[in-house]
């Protein structure tokens, strides 16, 4: 997908990137899946806000400003909860995944949700692997695909053939 195909012709898009520290041995790869996505597509580093919070908790703040105050045009959420055996998993996930909607669509702007919600570090990794089935790569392709669904369907040309 061309910066065109996303974005307005002509124009190029800007991608917010929120990832958060909190197992950051896992969100660094997560991010590292969510660049190479973005270049691959032609969201070269000029084209990219990343903005780092504590932990997936805090991901839905980042992204309403990265939306509102950075100009982005939507935003990779990367982020990394793994069940400890306390309640606080459900809260942190819980909370993460339902800010993050909430922001889409108060702003009416794609918000991907690339936040791993495991009960091991093993799966976790599994995740974030660099080759196969990196669900940073995934998500910045899902912001990008809802950037050029959204575009489309401004434009009256209908939601293509998927
Ligand atoms: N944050 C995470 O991103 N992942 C976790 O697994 C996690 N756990 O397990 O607690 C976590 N907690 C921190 C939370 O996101 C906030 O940063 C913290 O509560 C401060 O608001």
């Amino acid at each position: 997908m061309s910066r065109s195909e996303t974005g307005r012709p002509g124009q190029a898009v800007r991608i917010g990137v929120a990832v958060s520290r909190f197992n950051r041995f896992i969100t660094d790869q997560l991010l590292a899946g969510a660049l190479d996505a973005l270049d691959r597509h032609g969201v070269g580093e000029d084209a990219r806000v990343v903005a780092w919070v504590p932990g997936a908790f805090e991901l839905p703040l980042a992204a309403d400003r990265l939306l509102r105050d950075a100009a982005c045009d939507a935003v990779v959420a990367l982020g990394a909860v793994i069940r400890g055996g306390t309640a606080h998993f459900d809260y942190v996930a819980g909370e993460c995944s339902r800010g993050l909607a909430q922001v889409a669509l108060q702003h009416g702007k794609p918000v991907a949700f690339g936040v791993l919600t495991t009960d091991t570090v093993e799966q976790a990794l599994e995740r974030a692997a660099p080759e196969q089935g990196n669900k940073g790569f995934d998500a910045a392709v899902a912001a990008l695909d809802m950037l050029g669904l959204l575009q489309r369907l401004a434009d009256g040309d209908g939601a293509g053939d998927g």
